[in-house]
């Protein structure tokens, strides 16, 4: 059976975006058909300046909000991945794999140092390492596939040659996972500013729709979208990024395919108010359960705790292989 790895940053509110690109697809396909595994990574909320009230709130209701959208731990494994070691064990053995040159490359470092500096706030090294972590997250479970959103797919190719370097130099560990993407809205934009990726840690909210907004919040932030200065509603992502992302995301929500549904619309006042509809009616359901989990955290608690210990039965072996083939003596 494969075997899949996933995660979700507990940095801010989970977004439509996040939604789209990856957890939709865990619900309704992955959990179904593999031995599956979805983690709440909190260690990498610690990247960047935190608050740890925040983090922790943020990590429970990740996990809940999961849950609300449809993982069901009957399927699949969920887990915060500081419950599991091996993820920082494992780490520590790529960081040996690593060079500083190709973590320097990757955009997200570039991105977020910049905005940290602009912040004045210092970039800490975690944030130049992260996305070796984000491998240990992958490797230590011998996952073949990352469902992920198209931003990660830069960090899912280093995961791959660091596995493959590992291997070649210290005998076959880690299988080489790859990336898996949804066909449609693999990239939300900012509803605000549709050349920028809809972020939950961006400052501005206005252009992002979060999976706990109530349906007249969504409904305003969808009809007050950028749109473009043509008039005819097409599919160009490049010449019009905002009416292509209402687009994607009505094709998203109702199943449809964005460029036939191009043709249906003649004004973007009636594309926006289609969207929202379909994307208030997406959510509703995620909404309601979540109501519903948060009242009772123990349940939570429970999965994650359940979850955590199954996790880790599945790493620690992957993990102590890794120790021994790098030349680290066993403990007798
Ligand atoms: N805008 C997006 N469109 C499609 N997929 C997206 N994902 C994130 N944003 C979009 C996918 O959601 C999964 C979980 O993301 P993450 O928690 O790892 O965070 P991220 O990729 O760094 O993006 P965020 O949510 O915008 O967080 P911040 O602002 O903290 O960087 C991933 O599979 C991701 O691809």
């Amino acid at each position: 059976m494969k075997r899949i790895f996933s995660g979700v940053k507990p940095t801010g509110h989970l977004t439509l975006g996040n939604y789209l690109g990856a957890v939709r697809r865990w619900v309704e396909v992955d959990q179904h058909r593999a031995d599956a595994l979805f983690s709440v990574v909190d260690l990498h909320a610690l990247t960047v300046e935190h608050d740890p009230a925040r983090v922790r709130r943020l990590s429970r209701q990740a996990a809940t909000l999961l849950m609300a959208a449809g993982l069901d731990p009957e399927l699949c494994t969920l887990f915060v991945q500081s419950h599991v070691d091996e993820h920082a064990r494992l780490s520590y053995l790529l960081e040996c794999t690593a060079t500083d040159g190709e973590l320097r490359r990757m955009i997200q470092y570039k991105e977020k140092s910049v905005r940290a500096q602009a912040a004045g706030q210092g970039v800490r090294l975690s944030l130049l390492t992260y996305p070796v972590l984000m491998a240990a997250d992958i490797l230590a479970y011998g996952a073949d596939e990352v469902p992920v959103g198209e931003d990660q797919t830069q960090h899912v190719e280093l995961t791959r040659d660091l596995a493959v370097r590992f291997n070649q130099r210290y005998g076959h560990t880690f299988t080489v996972p790859r990336a898996t993407r949804p066909e449609v809205a693999a990239r939300v934009m900012d509803l605000q500013d549709p050349t920028s990726k809809m972020g939950k840690s961006h400052e501005n909210g206005a252009g992002i729709v979060y999976l706990l907004d109530d349906a007249d919040t969504v409904r305003r932030k969808i009809m007050r979208a950028v749109t473009d200065s043509g008039r005819d509603v097409e599919y160009d992502r490049e010449a019009g990024p905002g009416v292509a992302n209402l687009l994607d995301l009505l094709a998203a929500a109702t199943g449809g395919n964005p460029e036939a549904l191009a043709g249906v619309y003649e004004t973007y006042g009636s594309l926006k108010k289609d969207t929202a509809d379909a994307v208030v009616e997406l959510l509703r359901p995620v909404r309601e359960r979540h109501a519903e989990l948060a009242a009772d955290p123990g349940q939570v608690d429970l999965v994650l705790r359940d979850g955590a210990r199954r996790a880790r039965e599945t790493a620690r072996p992957l993990v102590d292989r890794a120790y021994r083939a790098i030349g680290l003596l066993p403990a007798g």
